[in-house]
């Protein structure tokens, strides 16, 4: 698909938020369509490399598009007709990704049924989610708030920040593999460096930084129950996992996704797998994450007060496949409620060890299914492709 220049109207501030930031991105990107002879979207192909330079020198992200009166999306973001075709609200499918009971699956009798539940779903559906947890609701909702308010803040506060690399541990931007992928995604992205060490407190924003502190706290204290349920529900001792440093590098991002005003040629998030070892996600109750099951798309339909857990490639390589890093994306945002979810990615942060399947799951009648890598080699792949399925995990493959 050749990507065209939109309508000049859809650079039109038309509401009172713009900012000396975005005018400047609107001016140059208006004269160049000007000097382009482009009135159309129906006329020439634009120059991609620019249009991104453009919009990540502007440091707006999607949100400040959107707040210069952006009324159609500009060419950057429109997705290639492979992605686009079959992007759709699944079917509802009540309970096909489990909500799982945790109450008392540290101390009690439970503990082998949750085992059961949770290593089901890891081997099933590769996703689930979790109610009694121990994150107290008000936590959830504060979370949520903090990281929508940053999001929300005027244009400029967002852009001292912006950057896609930092020693301090915290950036902002928009679309992490802006300049490898076919087309952008309609989403801006917080990312602090959790552990194994904490971003300098100082630099991670105000108006979110206690909130973020907390959620750290409870990430790591919720991460190390799931994953001694992950390393038993493999026939592992229930601290297998943690000992290898499967919780200690912990990065959060905390998504918006704006309303998108042509939401049928773009996506929110487009579809991959985590490399990690689990990821845990608090969604809000906009909903538009989906997982692959089979051929299918389902909706992992927002439960309030549960959080959504889910298997990373490295875990399924250690698995030797038994449990299943699977597919998912986030559809964009169609309505004029933005959608905040906030993800807290779990790696080991021993990058130069080795890992592969875990010998005890190794056998004649099950060999290994892949083969020895460090951390950094994968990690390096991740970070030089654009977000795709299941590429990264075959690579490996034995
Ligand atoms: O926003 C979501 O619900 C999903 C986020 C996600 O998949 C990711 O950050 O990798």
């Amino acid at each position: 698909m050749s990507f065209l220049l939109p309508p000049v109207s859809f650079l039109t501030p038309t509401t009172t938020t713009t900012t000396p930031l975005t005018l400047a991105y609107i001016d140059r990107t208006r004269n160049r369509s000007r000097a382009m002879g482009v009135t159309d979207s129906g006329g020439q192909a634009f120059d991609r490399a620019q249009e991104l330079k453009q919009f990540e020198e502007s440091k707006l992200g999607v949100k400040g598009l959107l707040d210069s009166g952006l009324a159609s999306l500009p060419p950057l973001f429109i997705h290639p007709p492979e992605t686009l075709s079959n992007l759709r609200p699944a079917r509802p499918r009540p309970g096909s990704i489990p909500t799982i009971d945790l109450s008392g699956c540290c101390d009690s009798a439970r503990r082998p049924a949750v085992v059961g539940e949770v290593s089901r779903a890891a081997r099933e559906l590769g996703f689930l989610q979790v109610v009694n947890h121990g994150v107290p609701a008000e936590v959830l909702d504060r979370t949520v708030a903090a990281v929508k308010a940053f999001h929300e803040q005027p244009a400029e506060a967002k852009a001292r920040i912006y950057r896609r690399q930092s020693d301090t541990g915290v950036s902002f931007f928009s679309n992490v593999d802006l300049f490898l992928s076919k087309a952008a995604s309609w989403r801006d992205t917080l990312q602090v460096r959790l552990g194994p060490k904490l971003a300098d407190v100082e630099e991670i924003p105000e108006v979110c930084r206690n909130e973020v502190l907390e959620w750290n706290q409870q990430v790591e204290r919720l991460g190390s129950i799931l994953l001694g349920l992950l390393s038993e529900g493999l026939g592992l001792s229930p601290g297998k996992l943690q000992e290898l440093t499967c919780l200690d590098m912990r990065m959060m991002v905390g998504h918006y996704y704006p309303y998108c005003p042509q939401p049928d040629l773009t996506v929110g998030l487009t579809s991959h797998a985590d490399p990690g070892v689990i990821t845990v996600l608090l969604q809000d109750q906009v909903g538009g994450l989906q997982v692959k099951h089979g051929d299918e798309w389902v909706d992992v339909t927002p439960v309030p007060g549960a959080l959504v857990v889910n298997i990373g490639d490295i875990l399924q390589i250690m698995s030797n496949d038994e449990y299943k890093s699977i597919d998912h994306r986030v559809l964009a945002n169609p309505g004029q409620e933005p959608r905040v979810s906030i993800a807290v990615f779990c790696n080991p942060s021993n990058r130069e060890n080795e890992f592969g399947p875990f010998p005890e799951l190794v056998s004649s009648d099950k060999p290994a299914a892949f083969r020895q890598f460090t951390l950094n080699e994968y990690m390096r792949r991740f970070f030089t492709k654009e977000l795709d399925g299941k590429s990264l995990i075959n690579y490996f493959r034995a």
